[in-house]
């Protein structure tokens, strides 16, 4: 067991994903090549069942206009996204870290949420037993209004001092930030200021990823949307939801390492599908 905080369940997550139950759990997966079947077929059991958890990746935002990490639009001044979301990157070159930073947030402060946030917005207002997990830090969730949002990875909007003073996280909506604030420093002690998001190697915030799981373990129907599931531990919730015994689908246009385990696959797009899930 890694003894890590934020890390709680990552080897037991781990453990569930290789033990191979999710191998022989295909089983259930509708013909994928049937997107109104495996819609009506979702649409059925959201209105049969009470507890549902939703995790949402870059794919929910990319119909409105934000780049996803692994999609062509990903790609800034070439430089791969998982090598830039890095404390070595920062620590290497914290102007170069941020001006990525700044690019992503005047693209999202340019963006409007889509259907497929409106929907989920809808349902955290309106299901009485309804969690959303997202690793999206674009804030487009919680803009379209969505209550009650898990955010695993942090804020774009939200920065921390790296500094004596530790202060933040606190929100910074400057987008540009001023050419001679980047990258921003902290008012208190002058420190560095630091995106508030997590990086890859940084451990998540405890409390999230129990509230995570406790929502995985709970739910009846667990929906995974616009995420190719491949960074932990995000993606661990869908293999236990699986093990839990939850019916799990999986809404995107692509396959994704996800799709081998999921009952009902819906090959389409979020902001098209989910509006008609009813
Ligand atoms: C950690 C914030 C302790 C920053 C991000 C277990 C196994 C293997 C590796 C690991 C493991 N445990 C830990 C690791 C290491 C690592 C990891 O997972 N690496 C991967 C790459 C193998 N995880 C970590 O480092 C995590 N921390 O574990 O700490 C530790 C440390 C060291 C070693 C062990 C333990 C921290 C991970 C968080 C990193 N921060 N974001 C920022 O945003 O700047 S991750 C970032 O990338 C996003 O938040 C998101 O999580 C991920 C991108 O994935 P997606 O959102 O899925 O986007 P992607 O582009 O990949 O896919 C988009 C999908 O949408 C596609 O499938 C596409 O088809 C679809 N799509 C497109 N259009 C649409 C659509 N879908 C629907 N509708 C559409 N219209």
């Amino acid at each position: 067991m890694i003894d890590a905080p934020g890390l709680l369940d990552v080897s037991r997550l781990l453990a569930v994903r290789e033990s191979g139950v999710a191998g022989n759990l295909g089983a259930g997966n509708v013909d994928v090549g049937n997107v109104d079947a495996s819609i009506a077929r979702l649409a059925a059991l959201l209105k049969e069942k009470r507890r549902v958890t939703v995790l949402t990746g870059a794919g929910v935002s990319a119909a409105s206009g934000v780049p996803t990490f692994r999609g062509s639009g990903g790609l800034w001044r070439s430089f791969d996204p998982m090598t830039l979301a890095t404390p070595q990157a920062f620590a290497k070159d914290p102007k170069l870290v941020w001006e990525w930073y700044d690019w992503r947030r005047q693209l999202i402060a340019a963006a409007q949420p889509n259907p497929a946030h409106h929907v989920i917005a809808e349902w955290s207002r309106t299901r009485p037993d309804f969690t959303l997990i997202t690793q999206n830090v674009d804030g487009l969730h919680e803009r379209a209004g969505t209550e009650r949002v898990l955010r695993l990875h942090g804020s774009i909007w939200e920065v921390r001092c790296t500094g004596t003073c530790r202060s933040g996280p606190h929100v910074d909506e400057r987008a540009p930030l001023p050419p001679d604030d980047l990258p921003p420093r902290c008012a208190g002690c002058g420190a560095l200021l630091r995106p508030g998001v997590v990086w890859f190697g940084e451990s998540l915030d405890p409390a999230i990823v129990a509230a995570a799981s406790r929502a995985t373990e709970q739910c009846e129907v667990f929906i995974t949307i616009g995420t190719s599931a491949a960074v932990y531990p995000a993606a661990g919730f869908i293999h236990e939801a699986r093990a839990n015994g939850a019916t799990v689908a999986e809404i995107n246009p692509d396959a994704t390492e996800a799709s081998g385990v999921v009952d009902i696959s819906i090959r389409g797009k979020a902001e098209e599908v989910l509006p008609r899930l009813g």
